[in-house]
């Protein structure tokens, strides 16, 4: 994989993840607790033994530069290996970039200097394990100029997708970015072949296409206008993708495989976590005796920044009215410097230094650094961002039409409390 460059783009405003997108940029989201969303692409990168890697961000990207220099200072310079974070330079002109192709046709030089084979080119906001190499291997049996991640969806969502329609041979016959009306699968009516928005191109290609149109974007111009032109076939994500015996850096001697992997499901499971409800669901999914995305095991390690907070701690509290003690948490992940004092917490993923206090329940919830659930509280189906002291008592997500009035809440009921909405100052 040495002679492949990889790309991450990470400059999309994320309007739909409002408001965790208000201070940051959507692949600079927590995730999973301890995570954001940019370990994800980053650390398939890393297990594809993928390590010459270009992030693109533009809006809003502090706080997704600080974790990327915290967390992924890992590259052997002498090795040749680097992640470089490229920040937007106006090269062409006075826009910044006008769409993901835009943002690759500025930043050309790189690609350039680099003189890969193959360009990767992936987006820092989707939750999946996908073995690149595999990827790479059917784009060069193939000989195409493009391949295409593509995968089935239902039908009913697939106007959020670019979706496709192939041939026998998996060559790309049409592909329409976010139609109204999406074209079924020849034999399931119900299912639509939906692009994942990744892309792997071959560089000359890449090179003349950026260089003699002014596209914008990929999905939206490049695929579909190049379809003629080029060789463009479709990778299908389920069918081929296999998450392999990955030797970790730590047991460098072989794979110790964990009963909790379960490598069929791992293999094919994706997100793209777009709005709030996807966002809600993909944390969910972490979540569970058996969850639907597994962050353990040794298979395909997830990695990130980890800091540095004393154990997570679980105290228990007498429940007077019915002499049962309550202090736990359940089917849920609980990171380092979170204190469950008391309080119940059931389906739920936290990140560092949540205090759940005393009667309090959470239920069905993410909840983000820094937060101090109040006594009492009731917080069901809502995502808490950082910094909130909750007051005791607070009910969130036990009424739409209340927590309307203060909060957003998504069409399945999801709500959302802003980062800082409950300062200090509420606290009783
Ligand atoms: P979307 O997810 O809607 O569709 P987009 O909003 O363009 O695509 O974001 C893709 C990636 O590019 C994200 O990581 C985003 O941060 C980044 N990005 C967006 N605008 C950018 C800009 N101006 N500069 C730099 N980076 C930018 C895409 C495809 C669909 C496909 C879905 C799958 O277009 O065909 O189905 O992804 O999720």
């Amino acid at each position: 994989m040495r002679d492949v460059l990889t790309v991450i783009m990470a400059g999309g405003r994320g309007q739909r993840l409002m408001p965790l997108t208000r201070d940051r940029s959507k692949p600079a989201v927590p995730f999973g607790g301890i995570y954001r969303l940019i370990d994800i692409p980053l650390s398939n990168c890393i297990n594809s033994q993928l390590y010459k890697i270009l992030v693109f961000p533009q809006y809003k990207s502090q706080s997704l530069v600080d974790h990327l220099e915290e967390g992924w200072n890992i590259f052997s310079s002498g090795l040749g290996h680097y992640l470089r974070i490229v920040a937007p330079q106006q090269r062409l002109g006075e826009d910044w970039y006008r769409g993901t192709a835009d943002s690759v046709r500025q930043n050309l030089f790189l690609v350039e200097r680099e003189s890969p084979r193959h360009v990767l080119i992936l987006s820092g906001d989707h939750v999946y394990k996908m073995d690149y190499t595999l990827f790479r291997e059917y784009h060069e049996e193939k000989n195409a100029d493009v391949t295409v991640g593509l995968l089935e969806v239902d039908r009913a969502h697939a106007s959020e997708f670019g979706i496709a329609d192939v041939d026998n041979e998996f060559r790309i016959r049409s592909f329409q970015e976010k139609p109204r009306d999406p074209r079924p699968l020849p034999d399931d009516p119900e299912r639509s072949l939906a692009s994942m928005g990744i892309y792997l191109f071959r560089t000359e290609v890449l090179l003349e296409v950026l260089r003699k149109t002014d596209y914008e974007d990929f999905g939206k111009d490049i695929i579909p206008r190049m379809l003629e032109e080029l060789n463009v076939f479709a990778y299908p994500y389920r069918r081929c993708n296999r998450i392999r015996d990955y030797v970790t850096l730590a047991d460098p001697n072989g794979v110790r495989r964990s009963k909790l992997e379960d490598p069929t499901r791992d293999s094919t499971y994706w997100r793209d976590v777009g709005n709030l409800d996807a966002y809600w669901n993909a944390n969910m999914d972490l979540t569970g005796v058996n969850p639907f995305f597994n962050l353990y095991g040794n298979l395909w390690p997830i990695r990130t920044y980890q800091r540095q907070y004393p154990p997570a701690k679980f105290v228990f509290e007498q429940r007077s009215d019915k002499g049962e003690r309550v202090g736990t948490a359940v089917d849920s992940i609980i990171p380092h410097g979170c204190i469950i004092s008391g309080g119940y917490v059931r389906s739920s993923v936290l990140s560092y230094n949540v205090v759940v206090r005393s009667y309090a329940e959470v239920d069905e919830s993410v909840i983000m650094d820094d937060v101090e659930v109040g006594r009492h509280c009731r917080i069901k189906k809502a995502i808490i961002d950082k910094d909130n002291v909750i007051p005791p008592r607070t009910e969130i997500g036990m009424s739409p039409q209340e927590d309307r009035k203060r909060f957003p809440v998504t069409a399945r009921g999801i709500v959302t409390v802003p980062r800082g909405y409950f300062s200090q100052d509420c606290k009783a």
